[in-house]
This record gives C-alpha cells, structure tokens and sequence, in this order.
C-alpha cells in the first residue's frame, strides 16, 4: 500500500495514513477514541462527535471490532494517548468488515482454549504475545543458518518421500507414490550422511520431520522441524561442541533482536542466555544421578532409556542444559557407532534441556562391512538401504552429526507448556487441518 505508514513510525505535525485493525473503540460520550493495530503497535485515532464530518463519525464508531480500517489525518502530540501520539482523521475507509461475533477475542481480554487458538491462528496471532513467538522463533532459525555458515556448512534440503525409513521406534506415514508404498521421512539422516562423504563435507538442513507417534503429549508432534547438522572427519564430541555453539548462537540473537517479543512474552527480565560449557555426563554417570535424585520409583539399570520422569528428576539436579553420552549401543540406531574400546557402549549422545531432550546425535559407523551388520542386527534389509551403504564402498570418512528438534529449541527457550504452542499449524492425532 502506497503512502502507508506504521502505527509506530507516525511522526507528530504531519499528515499520515495509517491502516490495520481496528482493536477496540472507547466512547466516552462526547469524544471517543478508536485504537487502530498494525503490526507494528497501535495508535489511538479521536473522534469528536460534534466537531467532525457526521459521516467520519458514524463510520468510525460503527465498525465492528477486528475490520480493516485505513485512516488519514493529522498526527499530533497527545500524552495522554497510550503511544504518546493521536491521529485527528479526515478520512476513516473501511477496507474489510469483520463479522460481529468473533471465535477468539485478539484483544486478549477473553481467554480462549489452545484448540480454539490454533483454529483460528489467525486471530491468535494479532495477539502481541503470540505474535511474539512465531517472531523469535523465525529469528532462532535465522541466527541458526548464521552460526552454521560459521561452522562452514552448506545448507542442503533433502526429500521428504522416501522408501524407507530410518528412525527404529516411532513409526511411519505410508503415503501411494505412483501406485508404489513410499513414507514421508523421518529424518533426513541418510542423505546428511551421503553429502558429509560428498564433497560438501559439513551440511545442515532445517526441514520438517514427520513421525507418526501415537502418543499425545505436550513434547511430541506428528510434523515436526528437524535442525540437523553433519560434518566429515568430526567425531561425536566435534559434533557437540557444534550443537553448544548453536545453542548458545541462537540465544544470544533472541536477546539481542528480540527485546520487544520477549518483553511481550514477559520474558525481558529473566531472560538468560547460556554461557556454554554444557556439562557431559556419561550415560552410567547419569542413571545413577537420577536414582540418587529418589524420584522414580524403580531404580534405573544399564539398558533403561530415560523416562520423562528420570528426565525431569536429572534436569532438575543439574539445571542447565547438558548431555550424556555413551549411550549402550542397543538403544541406539544402526548408523550410530560404538566406542572404540567397549562395543556394549555407543558415541551416540543426546543433548538435553533442564526439562527435555533437545538433540540426538553421536559419531556415525563408516565401516561398510560394519554398518552392514548394523542394519541386520536391527532387523532391516541392508538391501532396502543399498543406495545408501553403497557409497559406503567408495570413499567414506569417518562423520559425526546431530539433529535438533526447533519446536522443543522454541518451546524451552520461552517456557511454553505445550509444543504446539510453537508451530503454527500443528499437526497431532486429532489435528490435520488448518
Ligand atoms: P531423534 O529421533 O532423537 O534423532 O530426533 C532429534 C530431535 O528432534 C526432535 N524430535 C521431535 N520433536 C517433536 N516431536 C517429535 N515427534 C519429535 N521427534 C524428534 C527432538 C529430538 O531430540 N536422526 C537422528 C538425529 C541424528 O542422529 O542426527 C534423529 O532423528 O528434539
């Protein structure tokens, strides 16, 4: 739009046409105010009912809340108006009426139910404090890409149909590919892998990941976005230093660009970047500090995974982010390679938030022969994976990567109760539209 200026950009003296939403409207009899919302703040426009144009006034007082407004007048002072500056109209058009009966009020003055929300993301997200979540997320995505350029990686997107899947576990989306049984992938952790033996070496993407859990929690989604990084001639500790380093980048650009989303969020004063350093605690190491903690009710032994309740308990002890490593072998997959010194331990490592895991990753086998045996002793059809394993025969350097869940990175970093809180258009059991 032509001429247009921001709600917060109005200089006072001069004639401006602002245009957005209108918010709310205050009649105080003589005198009434409309507060108009862009994205950029609101500003307050006054209407004087006997001193204006009588159609001016009836068009500005009869406009349902939430219509699309644009007005142009002059700007002025006006300490007593929430930005410090009114608009005296001369001409109210309304650009799109909103239908009177609202489902979610974006004044924030009716609270609505997370399942109206997402139904009506559009409305949801004229709220400041919503708002403000889809925008530091889009800067934690936008400093990640940063700090991986810093780390030399060349951002690569890779298919999300494929034939196979690679994540034991969780399962699977079929979809018909031409009349074939294909899926919608997992991970993109076989193609990272081909483009870390390429002559890229170090590769990140950041895509969606679909998992067809079946479980409903506040932490999983059936769609999700998967930050994953793979670098040549790293081992699994390289590759937690660059996971650290990620961490730590994209906290830093959230407190340093983002004042206004996090001081809408609530969020300004305690905002803590984390200075790095993430303690590394072996997997041996971290059972027995979740059986000191006295939490769970069963003592945790060696081939346990983590429950969210041993996680909670760990997190709580430790309070900053950390890992642990050394995870044994069998819960971990088949491209995932063992220690050096005892087969019954893996590199595999997992990097965990106080109050859940973050990131997955570890060294990868890069032994063709071993790898093999690998896929049999989990029970896949090496020859599934031929594409795959092949190129293990010509020329493979030892690599080592990691994949970090951006929604759980969001939902953490800003203390959000539930995951889908951090996507704008989740997808779960009960959601498949919008
Ligand atoms: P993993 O399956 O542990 O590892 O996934 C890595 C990270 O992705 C996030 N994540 C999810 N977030 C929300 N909902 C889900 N259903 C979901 N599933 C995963 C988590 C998790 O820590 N290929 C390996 C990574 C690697 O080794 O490079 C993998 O996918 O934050």
């Amino acid at each position: 739009m032509q001429n247009r200026t921001y709600a917060a950009d109005v200089t006072a003296g001069e004639s401006a046409t602002v245009a957005g939403w209108v918010h709310e409207i205050r009649d105080l009899g003589g005198i009434a105010f409309l507060i108009l919302r862009d994205t950029s703040g609101k500003l307050q426009i006054k209407l004087e009912k006997d001193e204006m144009d009588e159609d001016l006034v009836e068009t500005g007082l009869g406009v349902h809340r939430e219509s699309v407004v644009s007005v142009t007048g002059d700007v002025k002072e006006e300490p007593r108006a929430p930005t410090g500056f009114e608009l005296v109209p001369e001409s109210i058009e309304v650009i799109s009426e909103a239908d009177p009966e609202l489902p979610l009020d974006p004044s924030g003055k009716v609270d609505a139910e997370l399942p109206t929300r997402l139904d009506n993301r559009t409305l949801d997200l004229r709220k400041p404090e919503v708002k403000a979540i889809f925008e530091i997320r889009a800067e934690v995505l936008r400093a990640a890409r940063e700090a991986f350029r810093d780390l030399n990686a060349t951002e690569i997107t890779t298919p999300k149909i494929v034939a196979t899947g690679t994540e034991g576990g969780t399962e699977l989306f079929p979809i018909t590919y031409f009349g074939r049984e294909a899926f919608m992938n997992q991970s993109p952790q076989l193609f990272k892998q081909l483009m870390a033996g390429s002559g890229l070496e170090t590769v990140f993407e950041i895509g969606p990941i679909f998992r067809a859990e079946e479980h409903n929690t506040p932490r999983h989604l059936n769609e999700a976005t998967s930050i994953d990084f793979e670098s040549a001639f790293a081992d699994q500790h390289e590759a937690m230093d660059a996971a650290e380093e990620i961490v730590v980048a994209v906290y830093e650009a959230v407190a340093e660009n983002c004042e206004e989303q996090l001081d809408a969020l609530g969020l300004a004063e305690t905002f803590e970047v984390p200075a790095g350093d993430f303690p590394r605690l072996s997997y041996e190491e971290a059972i027995e500090r979740v059986n000191a903690t006295g939490a769970l009710d069963e003592q945790l032994v060696f081939g346990d995974d983590l429950s969210t309740e041993a996680e909670r308990a760990l997190g709580e002890d430790v309070g900053t982010f950390y890992f642990i490593t050394s995870w044994p072998s069998e819960v971990k997959p088949f491209y995932i390679m063992d220690e050096d010194d005892d087969e019954t331990l893996s590199t595999g490592f997992d990097m965990m938030h106080p109050r859940m895991e973050l990131v997955s990753g570890g060294q990868r086998e890069h032994r063709h022969e071993k790898l093999v045996e690998g896929f049999e002793q989990q029970g896949l059809d090496p020859e599934q994976f031929e594409y795959y394993t092949k190129m293990f025969k010509y020329g493979m350097p030892p690599h080592a990567g990691w994949g970090m869940g951006a929604e759980r990175l969001v939902m953490t970093m800003l203390g959000l109760e539930n995951i889908r809180e951090a996507v704008l258009f989740p997808r779960d059991r009960q959601r498949l539209s919008p």
